[in-house]
């Protein structure tokens, strides 16, 4: 239905609009200081956001001009929105506030139109409309959200409907996971009131994205099912790849290349095909992504044909309903966040799906540096979550995450039901899964040693920095919880933590992604002196006087400061 379109854009700006941007937010020091490049300031409380023309700064006139040149608005065509250095204070604290409550930077997104265009991220081999079948399912698209910005929330709908064929869309369902921000309420309905597409769906209680994205289900009546994030940004040509992918083998789960929308400028960044990864995980089962594996390159032509993938980061994917259903959808035992992207994806694969990420297929996400809601209080529940998902798919590998969480699952509910599932579905094991759909992973128990590294001497534990990578490694009182102090020593020599390993160039001890060719990451371990020698220096591991750091120093079998003791090795 046509009609459910993207309205023009005079009908965008109700004529109260006018009246309650004036009274909320600075606009014309915000104007002012923007120096022209960006246009008015819509406040959260505003209906719609805005293509506003240009500014000029002695002139309030601008807000009944007509949009002169809309390349010209802030953001267009994903372009960065940069904030003047010095803002004056009510701007300042706008902004601030913004961060705040998101975690990303709401006031840039509120000064972009909510249909603002955006480069067109896909190879020409995508373009060929040829390629694809001509009668692709219907699927609904469902956006479950927690307090989320409504600049982004809006935007994220408007995309999908300006940038997809209108008779691929069954209906966009809005879950709503107990919000308590105003704008998501009343003024969110009035504002799809008239866009018989959109449904908005409320939670009775706080569900967790997991259970929110299971009452969206119960909506769906679409042969396809597609979850979105609510601050995504669907690029042109985005919905067909998918759509056309699932129409050729029901039992296939797609995945759209996931852009990134810069949580500060709030700039598109598309990544181009010869750039797709592909999903994988850590034993701390923390999702991670991969450059396409060289066995995966070598089944195609073209980068732009889809890849498969281990696993998917979570929240952006067209599944087949039923297939979906077949699968028994999500374990609703998983609360709030996290650990559902890797059960979807291992049982895809296990109980006979494929996954897949389409290099033709963009969407863009605003990345976070942290989560803006509450979780629950006093309930670990990425770790019960992800001790649901070891127990019921991992088989024996179950250990190696226990081990990271220092053996203790705490209380993960029943899971009865999530066995017979997989029992019913006789799916495979999950070695068969590693076999040969995540070769790549480094399993533990092909360790020559694992668990905590410990100065004998001083009960100081290697701890490995917070950052990630290329920062020194510390050491710290060894606490026996695994985490941070789990390492494991490969037969080839590399001191691991997942894809980073202990790496000595002569400066610090720091971690570096592994590289597998010895030299600045080579060390051998001898249980007999205790001493961990490193490969290109010669030089051994020790921990300084002051207890506070690793150093390395000439070996000598005679310091106790260079004495270690590395758990599970394993000297046969
Ligand atoms: O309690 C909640 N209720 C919700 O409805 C918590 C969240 N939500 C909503 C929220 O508003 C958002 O729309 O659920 C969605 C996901 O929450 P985010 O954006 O805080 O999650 P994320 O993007 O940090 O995390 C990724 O991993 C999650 C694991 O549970 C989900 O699968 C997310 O969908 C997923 N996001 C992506 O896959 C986008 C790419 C990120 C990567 C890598
Ligand atoms: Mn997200």
């Amino acid at each position: 239905d046509v009609a459910d379109r993207a309205a023009p854009q005079e009908a965008d700006v109700p004529p109260t609009a006018k009246h309650k941007r004036v009274k909320v937010i600075p606009r014309q020091q915000a104007v002012d200081s923007l120096h022209r490049n960006v246009a008015a300031v819509v406040p959260v409380e505003d209906k719609t956001a805005h293509k506003q023309p240009p500014s000029k700064e002695d002139d309030k006139s601008f807000l009944d001009a007509p949009v002169a040149n809309l390349e010209d608005n802030p953001g267009e065509m994903g372009k960065p929105v940069n904030l003047p250095k010095d803002m004056p204070p009510d701007m300042k604290k706008a902004v601030d506030d913004g961060w705040s409550k998101n975690a990303f930077n709401q006031y840039v997104s509120d000064l972009i139109s909510v249909h603002r265009s955006l480069p067109d991220p896909r190879d020409a081999w995508c373009k060929d409309s040829a390629m694809y079948l001509s009668n692709l399912p219907k699927t609904d698209v469902i956006i479950c959200f927690h307090n989320e910005a409504w600049s982004v929330l809006i935007r994220t709908v408007h995309s999908v409907l300006d940038r997809s064929p209108p008779e691929l869309i069954g209906e966009i369902i809005l879950v709503d996971d107990y919000s308590d921000m105003p704008h998501l309420k009343r003024q969110l309905e009035d504002y799809f009131a008239s866009y018989s597409m959109v449904k908005i769906v409320r939670g009775p209680q706080r569900e967790g994205l997991i259970r929110a994205r299971l009452l969206g289900a119960k909506y769906a009546k679409s042969p396809v099912i597609t979850y979105l994030d609510s601050h995504c940004e669907c690029a042109e040509g985005w919905l067909e790849p998918l759509l056309d992918r699932i129409a050729r083998n029901s039992t296939t789960v797609v995945c759209p290349v996931i852009d990134v929308i810069d949580d500060t400028t709030l700039e598109f960044h598309y990544r181009d095909s010869s750039g797709v990864n592909v999903g994988g995980f850590d034993w701390n089962l923390q999702f991670s992504w991969h450059s396409v594996p060289e066995r995966e390159k070598k089944r195609h032509n073209s980068t732009s044909e889809p890849v498969y993938s281990p696993t998917m980061a979570g929240g952006l994917f067209s599944i087949d309903r039923k297939f979906f259903e077949r699968l028994g959808t999500y374990d609703s035992g998983f609360d709030i966040w996290g650990g559902e992207n890797l059960e979807l994806s291992f049982k895809t694969w296990m109980c006979g799906g494929t996954l897949e990420i389409v290099p033709c297929s963009h969407v863009g996400h605003i990345f976070r540096k942290r989560s803006p809601y509450k979780w629950r209080t006093g309930v670990n529940v990425l770790k019960k979550n992800s001790v649901r998902l070891a127990e019921v798919w991992m088989d024996d590998y179950a250990k190696y995450y226990y081990q990271r969480i220092g053996m203790d699952k705490g209380d993960f509910g029943d899971i009865s039901e999530r066995q017979k599932l997989r029992e019913d579905l006789q799916c495979k094991s999950f070695q068969w899964y590693l076999d040969n759909i995540y070769p790549e992973l480094f399993i533990p128990g092909d360790a020559v040693a694992n668990g905590e590294i410990r100065s004998i001497n001083t009960n100081m534990c290697i701890d490995a920095p917070k950052t990630g990578d290329e920062e020194p490694v510390s050491v710290y009182e060894c606490h026996g919880q695994g985490g941070h102090q789990y390492w494991m020593l490969s037969k080839t020599g590399e001191i691991r933590r997942d894809q980073a390993c202990l790496d000595y160039a002569g400066k610090d001890v720091i971690l570096f992604g592994c590289h597998g060719s010895k030299g600045n990451q080579f060390w051998t371990y001898r249980e007999s002196s205790k001493l961990l020698h490193h490969g290109s220096s010669g030089k051994c591991l020790a921990i300084n006087e002051a207890k506070d750091k690793l150093v390395m120093e000439e070996c000598d079998a005679s310091h106790l400061r260079q004495h270690w003791m590395m758990e599970n090795y394993d000297s046969s």
